[in-house]
């Protein structure tokens, strides 16, 4: 179905050697899981696309997302793109609803069809290694401006204390040279509800605004914004989207809870450098803090 055919009751039940009112209840489960199955007795099952699913994302920028790889139902966006990395620096890669959709450190993004941006850039910055990590910031700050949240450091961006866009950056590169850069954009657009587990931190734009978004509209806002801060960001380094990066970021004067090594610390969020790193003081004094190292969560609720 994904391919935008029509897929008869019978021949799935052939295919999956399952009854036929197995193949119906399955149907129904995924319809309640947010898929948009129509059905035809002539015809059989057939997916909906959203109309304002990415499927006609077009920017209006000068290459990134000028050419899009979009998909109903992929793995993760993120490894789309790297499958994928011969095609040129800008491509965005995505989906309606990612089956295995990945956090940082090996953790699971959950990633239903039907009220997400799920996406993913594809780069090849002439940058060294430590010069692209400011570039998932970059990212950061696009998010929480379009979406009109604050940044919690790195690179999470909340509303109301909770997580509404989360991502993840990786990249292929050696000692001197970057080969390319995936920045995979994870955004709750419209998500109805979370599972258990998550419902005291994650959110969406429509739960907490009380609003539901075109999220097309709104994707393409994120890469137009996020366009503008990586060719700053080439140009200037991190300095160069400092002043607006402080602005948005909320662990800037607040108490945090510091995660390093297996063992928890307070300390207080003072400032972010001029390499995109959180200084934090604490009674050993002052230092900074790089993404890759520490883990950091506010001491009241999730920020
Ligand atoms: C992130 O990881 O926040 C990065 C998420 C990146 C997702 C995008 S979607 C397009 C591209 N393709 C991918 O496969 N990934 C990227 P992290 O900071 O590790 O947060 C992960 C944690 O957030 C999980 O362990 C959950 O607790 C929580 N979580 C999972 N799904 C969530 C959701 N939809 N909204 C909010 N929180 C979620």
């Amino acid at each position: 179905m994904a391919d935008g055919g029509c897929v008869s009751g019978e021949e799935m039940s052939r295919c999956l050697g399952i009854t036929r009112s197995a193949v119906w209840k399955n149907i129904n489960e995924l319809r309640r899981e947010g898929w948009q199955i129509e059905s035809s007795t002539k015809r059989g099952y057939m997916l909906k696309i959203p109309e304002d699913a990415l499927s006609r994302l077009s920017p209006s920028t000068e290459f990134v997302g000028r050419n899009l790889v979009w998909t109903y139902s992929c793995e993760s966006t993120n490894s789309e793109a790297k499958r994928r990395s011969d095609m040129p620096e800008g491509t965005v890669f995505a989906a309606e609803v990612q089956t295995a959709g990945r956090g940082r450190l090996g953790r699971s993004w959950l990633s239903p069809p039907g009220g997400g941006i799920w996406m993913s850039v594809l780069l090849k910055p002439e940058l060294t290694p430590p010069e692209v990590v400011p570039v998932t910031l970059a990212a950061g700050l696009a998010a929480a401006e379009s979406l009109e949240g604050d940044i919690k450091w790195p690179n999470d961006v909340v509303i109301n204390g909770k997580k509404v866009c989360g991502i993840l950056t990786e990249m292929s590169a050696e000692m001197e040279r970057v080969n390319y850069a995936v920045v995979g954009i994870g955004v709750n657009v419209n998500t109805p509800d979370f599972p258990p587990e998550l419902c005291d931190k994650a959110t969406s734009v429509a739960i907490e605004t009380g609003v539901s978004k075109n999220r097309r509209k709104l994707a393409e806002e994120i890469l137009e914004r996020f366009e503008l801060y990586y060719k700053k960001l080439t140009k200037g380094g991190f300095a160069a989207i400092r002043e607006e990066y402080r602005r948005r970021c909320i662990t800037i004067g607040r108490e945090v809870a510091v995660i390093e090594h297996g063992s928890t610390t307070r300390a207080f969020g003072a400032d972010i450098d001029e390499s995109g790193a959180l200084v934090i003081e604490d009674e050993h004094g002052r230092r900074a803090l790089n993404s890759g190292e520490v883990s950091v969560r506010g001491i009241y609720g999730y920020v």
